[in-house]
């Protein structure tokens, strides 16, 4: 059986016990929240919490060494990291606005007394400045995530800049990377267990009240999912890329099929560079260019999740975020998604790093982590979407420089 269908079981079955018990034998469930549910979440929690620094590092590190030498990206390679960090930028600040908007976690629950004091949110000043890490190593045993981030950033660029010289190191990166990546899938293999007991402890303590929350939640992110593409992309394409909305996304659908159902970006690679190349005539060297750079570092529907599920659990938590705390989720979510790879349930990972990073409380994955299975499909659809309208763009952009350029990308 796949494990998306697991997941879904233990979701079910999860909110199905917690409700029953909720409100047949609110004793029962006291007692197996205790001893089962909690402990099952628990679990799943702090195996998710084990590897967010470490990932940060290694996918970050490899994600900027990929880059390549800075002098040679040259103009393809800065149209694109232009066109990733705008439209990741507009993505969660559309996560943000819709989250404040439609207020999906203004429920009135006891989170468990899990009160906990918010601490008080940098300037925007001292966010910029705090980003430079005076002891790496104390910012990864604290888990500042900003500094893990931008100590990452120094790394990865340090060893596309030296190339050659440090090629033992890039390979030890990459390995780190590959076994981080063997952990989330081994992870993910306890989701089903984890899910079951965090949405039956979450629903079974919070009744209705929560089950509408979730479900209020999940509808502001496909919202904000669905507002992304036909606004940013839609008019990227048209504007920018010379192209009609309704061809590029008609041509480019079997790919966000596949994405859908794999829930991954960097497995349905090959079919989104098939697609578009075919279907919306990207030349190959633009788009094995684009493409594959942006299932790794260009993940705009993963910080349309995190910008929404922050904003949730802040709300759920009775926690004003000001304006330094959304500039830090931003900063973090845009930073967050160059590291994303492109496996099932990684941005839920790096959601807790940016949680981390705005002193929220990281148990409040267990009011969404249920759902996030089905929200991961749709938001990896949307990833490989932000790829595939970068390649219009950037490809249309380059007509002018004629084939020339393509020779010289080919070689
Ligand atoms: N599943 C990831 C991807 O492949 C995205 C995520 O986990 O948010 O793009």
């Amino acid at each position: 059986m796949k494990l998306t269908t697991k997941i879904f079981i233990g979701l079910i079955l999860g909110a199905v016990v917690g409700l029953t018990l909720h409100f047949a034998a609110p004793d029962v469930f006291t007692t197996l929240d205790t001893y089962v549910f909690s402990p099952l979440g628990t679990v799943f929690l702090n195996l998710i919490k084990m590897l967010v620094v470490p990932i940060v590092f290694f996918s970050i590190t490899l994600g900027t060494a990929s880059l390549g030498d800075p002098k040679k990206l040259g103009r393809i390679g800065g149209k694109t990291i232009a066109f990733f960090l705008a439209t990741t930028t507009i993505a969660i600040s559309i996560a943000i606005s819709l989250a404040y908007i439609f207020q999906p976690g203004n429920i009135d629950i006891d989170t468990q007394g899990a009160e906990y004091e918010s601490q008080k949110a940098p300037t925007v000043v001292e966010t910029f400045t705090n980003i430079i890490p005076t002891n790496p190593i104390q910012a990864m045993t604290e888990g500042n995530m900003l500094q893990i981030i931008a100590f990452s950033i120094f790394i990865g660029l340090a060893l596309a800049i030296l190339g050659k010289k440090t090629e033992g190191i890039y390979k030890l990166i990459d390995q780190g990377n590959e076994i981080m990546m063997y952990l989330v899938n081994l992870i993910m293999r306890f989701a089903p267990y984890g899910a079951f007991g965090l949405l039956a402890s979450a629903i079974g303590t919070m009744g209705l009240e929560g089950a509408k929350a979730m479900f209020m939640y999940m509808i502001v992110v496909i919202g904000a999912l669905f507002l992304h593409a036909i606004v940013t992309y839609a008019s990227a394409v048209k504007f920018l890329g010379n192209m009609s909305p309704v061809a590029f996304f008609k041509g480019f659908f079997p790919a966000m099929t596949v994405a859908f159902s794999t829930s991954s970006s960097s497995s349905t690679l090959p079919i989104s560079m098939k697609t578009a190349q075919e279907n919306l005539n990207v030349p190959k060297p633009i788009s094995s260019f684009v493409q594959p750079l942006g299932a790794t570092i260009n993940m705009d529907g993963t910080a349309i999740m995190q910008g929404v599920a922050t904003i949730f659990i802040a709300q759920v938590y009775g926690t004003e975020l000001g304006f330094g705390a959304l500039v830090m989720v931003v900063l973090t979510a845009v930073l967050a998604s160059i590291g994303t790879a492109g496996v099932p349930g990684v941005g839920l990972i790096m959601l807790a790093m940016v949680l981390n990073q705005v002193s929220l409380p990281v148990e409040g994955i267990a009011l969404i982590i249920g759902i996030d299975r089905l929200l991961d499909m749709t938001r990896t659809a949307l990833n490989i979407t932000g790829d595939a309208a970068c390649a219009v763009v950037v490809s249309e952009s380059e007509k002018k420089h004629g084939v020339q350029e393509e020779a010289r990308m080919q070689a």
